[in-house]
């Protein structure tokens, strides 16, 4: 990979969207995941007392079809949330066709230290904004380069099916940006890959270049100043910019690969995350 300048951290993210995003590369994974995965309802119909009401659906759902009246599959309402961390896997929400693992990364600094550890399970942390059971705390310190994070891909098929990564674009159309909750002592910054910024080779459509302004990685984001306290954050997708090293393109929400939350060098870092949803 040609690391010709540092202009941001930004150009460290880099080398883990290589990694983290498209590591799949070679099995076309620029097929969208149009299979339809099957949500679970089960976010917003969890019992208080854990007592399921079970016995009493078979018996009355067989009478409630009203006729001429089709009655139709239960189909998890798309939202718009891509995760709340509830369940306390380390998944998106299989919903509305996202699908993908919660990852952290960094610039493999010597010495650098980040928790949850890119290589290890990531877990969870208890607690998070109001009502919440869990959400994501990264911390660490001592990278240089161009510094760590943690994010998610959107359309990893192997969240649903299993087996090897098949990474590929979601069709975030539609949508006019996200929104998240956050606290933590650093700036940060939310960027948006999308295919035009990501190499051929890894899944995406940028020619890879040489040229000065021509490099590909020049990924679409925006920077939030973090607070000790939990804030909601809304990012706009019309407000995103490149950072302007690279490759000038088009922000294809129909190509979007994931979303990164970028913490810069030099910081020692603690920074909690929930509660992400397009709006
Ligand atoms: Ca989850
Ligand atoms: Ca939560």
């Amino acid at each position: 990979m040609t690391v010709k300048r540092t202009s941001s951290f930004c150009l460290g993210f880099i080398a883990i969207t290589l990694s983290s995003l498209l590591p799949a590369c070679g099995d076309s994974a620029g097929k969208r995941g149009d299979q339809g995965p099957e949500g679970s309802p089960a976010d917003t119909a969890q019992p208080a007392d854990g007592q399921t009401p079970a016995a009493t659906v078979g018996a009355s759902a067989e009478q409630a079809n009203t006729p001429g009246e089709s009655v139709a599959e239960p189909v998890p309402a798309d939202t718009g949330l891509i995760d709340d961390l509830e369940d306390g896997d380390d998944q998106i929400l299989v919903i509305g066709g996202r699908a993908g693992f919660w990852h952290t990364f960094n610039d493999a600094t010597p010495g650098g230290k980040q928790t949850p550890d890119p290589e290890g399970e990531l877990t969870l942390e208890e607690g998070g904004p109001e009502g919440s059971a869990y959400c994501l705390h990264t911390t660490g310190s001592g990278f240089t380069e161009w510094g760590a994070g943690l994010g998610f891909d959107l359309n990893d098929q192997s969240a649903v099916s299993g087996g090897a990564a098949a990474k590929g674009p979601f069709d975030a159309s539609g949508t006019a940006g996200i929104t998240f909750k956050a606290k933590g002592n650093t700036y940060i910054r939310v960027a948006f890959p999308v295919q035009a910024v990501i190499p051929l080779e890894e899944g995406g459509t940028c020619l890879t270049s040489t040229v000065e302004g021509e490099d590909c990685y020049d990924v679409h984001g925006i920077g939030f100043s973090l607070t000790k306290d939990w804030k909601r954050f809304e990012v706009p997708f019309a407000k995103l910019t490149q950072e302007g090293w690279g490759k000038v393109t088009e922000f294809d929400l129909t190509t979007l690969l994931g979303v990164q939350f970028l913490i810069p060098p030099g910081v020692d870092f603690d920074v909690y995350i929930d509660e992400i949803a397009f709006y």
